[in-house]
């Protein structure tokens, strides 16, 4: 991280809203209104291959495919692409979406041996009169549209599922201190992405590995359009990370996009989202994390989450590593 890079501890009133001017002033700098975002700390990185894109004056739909990519291959992260954790009988399966403010949208999961899903959702979106691609079916598309089969088990995930086998207790973890900090159990880190280009055209994009230890062939939120991701030009985009049953259960990211056609702020429409969730079911969401990230169409940003320890990266034109705090409901871990 360089001295540019500021990190933000927002208030819970705060909400992790932004102060940011909707339209700013039309410079001749094709990026002036761009604005990419992304969940968790690794953000920065992905918003950076991001901005490549938007500040050439490129598409939201290829900077949040390359940020995207960018997660997949190039960090070493245990909830995204190659060094993604397995399920519980070993097996990696990858599942990503992508959506323009259209309402184009693809995605793919349970995808097994292909190193980039989003470009593979991409395809779908593109290539088939389809939205969604599962485990094999997804596979076969990938291979004949060029794509490589390769082995994407690492030798750490693998012993860490070996490790894992020793109790085969699944219990999802709150990712509840930042993932650099010790104790971080590292078991959130889906790359949630939305952006806005030079156009005010909107774009998102979601990729993950889901949750460590997973039943085979359970399917989370982040393939799951409206429930891990939403994008609507007229409105916004929402996005989501954590225990992907709530989102689904909650059309998760289509409510805050809703909320926000309602007129809601990114960061109150997130804590709705957040406050249903809650509601619904009381104990199960004081052991589990689930959090929101929105980008409305005006460039604002907000994000919720329910608990402490969900931070997410903002880059535009004047600032590139920009890392704030999301408020959340419960303010320390409560398990
Ligand atoms: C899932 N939402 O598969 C994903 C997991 C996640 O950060 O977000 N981890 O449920």
């Amino acid at each position: 991280m360089t001295d540019r890079r500021r990190f933000l501890q927002t208030g819970l009133l705060a909400a992790g809203a932004l102060a940011v001017p909707g339209m700013r002033a039309q410079t001749n700098n094709a990026s002036a209104r761009a604005r990419v975002v992304s969940t968790w700390d690794f953000g920065v990185q992905a918003n950076t291959a991001a901005w490549r894109v938007l500040e050439t004056g490129g598409s939201a739909l290829d900077a949040v495919e390359a940020g995207a990519r960018w997660a997949e291959s190039e960090l070493c992260n245990p909830t995204v692409g190659h060094c993604g954790r397995p399920d519980r009988d070993g097996v990696l399966t990858l599942d990503a979406s992508i959506m323009d403010g259209d309402g184009r949208c693809g995605s793919v999961a349970a995808l097994q041996d292909i190193a980039h899903p989003i470009s593979v959702a991409r395809r779908v979106m593109e290539k088939t009169p389809h939205v969604m691609l599962v485990g094999e079916g997804a596979q076969q598309f990938a291979v004949q549209q060029g794509f490589a089969k390769q082995r994407l088990l690492t030798p750490a995930a693998e012993q860490a599922w070996r490790d894992w086998l020793k109790t085969a207790e699944y219990k999802p973890e709150i990712n509840a201190e930042r993932r650099s900090q010790p104790g971080n159990k590292d078991n959130h880190d889906t790359l949630g992405m939305l952006a806005i280009d030079a156009q005010g055209k909107l774009a998102g994009a979601c990729t993950t590995s889901g949750m460590a230890w997973k039943m085979h062939g359970r399917v989370g939120d982040s393939p799951i359009i409206g429930a891990g991701l939403y994008v609507d030009n007229e409105v916004g985009a929402a996005t989501a990370s954590g225990v992907g049953e709530e989102m689904i259960r909650n059309a998760a990211s289509f409510l805050v996009v809703e909320l926000m056609r309602q007129g809601r702020t990114p960061a109150d429409a997130c804590r709705e989202a957040i406050d249903r969730v809650v509601r619904k079911r009381p104990e199960a969401s004081k052991t589990l994390q689930v959090c929101f990230l929105a980008l409305n169409k005006h460039g604002e940003v907000g994000a919720f989450a329910l608990h402490k320890g969900f931070v997410y990266a903002v880059c535009d034109a004047d600032e590139h590593e920009d890392l704030r705090e999301s408020a959340s409901v419960y303010a320390t871990k409560q398990l």
